[in-house]
């Protein structure tokens, strides 16, 4: 049974976060996602997500390809989630390509190609032009 976990904000649910979740549950058996909390995103983007960490987490979790769902409460414990869940392989889109090869002594570490020409951000664009 090979487990896979990846994180993410998942805000404005989009077909780009679609493809990177069942691209990631391709490469195991069981896929865990850890969802990012509100926190996170306000240190990291400055601004709330537009969709709460509760709604995050009911959409994950509703998806055919997601086995389980966390809340992801800081970048730092990365290590502890990889061990808690029993992750075999950590997946993430190449925009974090590098950034978690640490990891590589606790699990096998993928970076998947992003979905190109669609983000959370581009969209509030577009609704926020209408
Ligand atoms: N993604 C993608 N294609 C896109 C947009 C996003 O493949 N067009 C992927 C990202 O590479 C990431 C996942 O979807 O692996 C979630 O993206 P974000 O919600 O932007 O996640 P992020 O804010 O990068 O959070 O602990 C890590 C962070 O929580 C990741």
């Amino acid at each position: 049974m090979k487990t896979v976990i990846t994180f993410g904000t998942f805000d404005v649910f989009h077909v780009g976060h679609l493809s990177i979740i069942n691209r990631a549950r391709e490469l195991g058996d069981r896929l865990i996602v850890g969802v990012s909390s509100d926190i996170m995103n306000i240190s990291k983007k400055g601004r709330m997500p537009v969709y709460s960490q509760r709604e995050r987490m009911a959409i994950i979790s509703g998806l055919k390809s997601v086995d389980g769902v966390f809340l992801e409460q800081s970048l730092a414990l990365k290590a502890e989630y990889i061990s808690k869940y029993h992750a075999d392989i950590l997946v993430m889109g190449d925009d974090w390509l590098g950034h978690f090869d640490a990891f590589s002594t606790l699990c096998e570490v993928v970076y998947l190609p992003r979905t190109p020409s669609i983000s959370t951000t581009s969209i509030i664009e577009v609704v926020k032009s209408m």
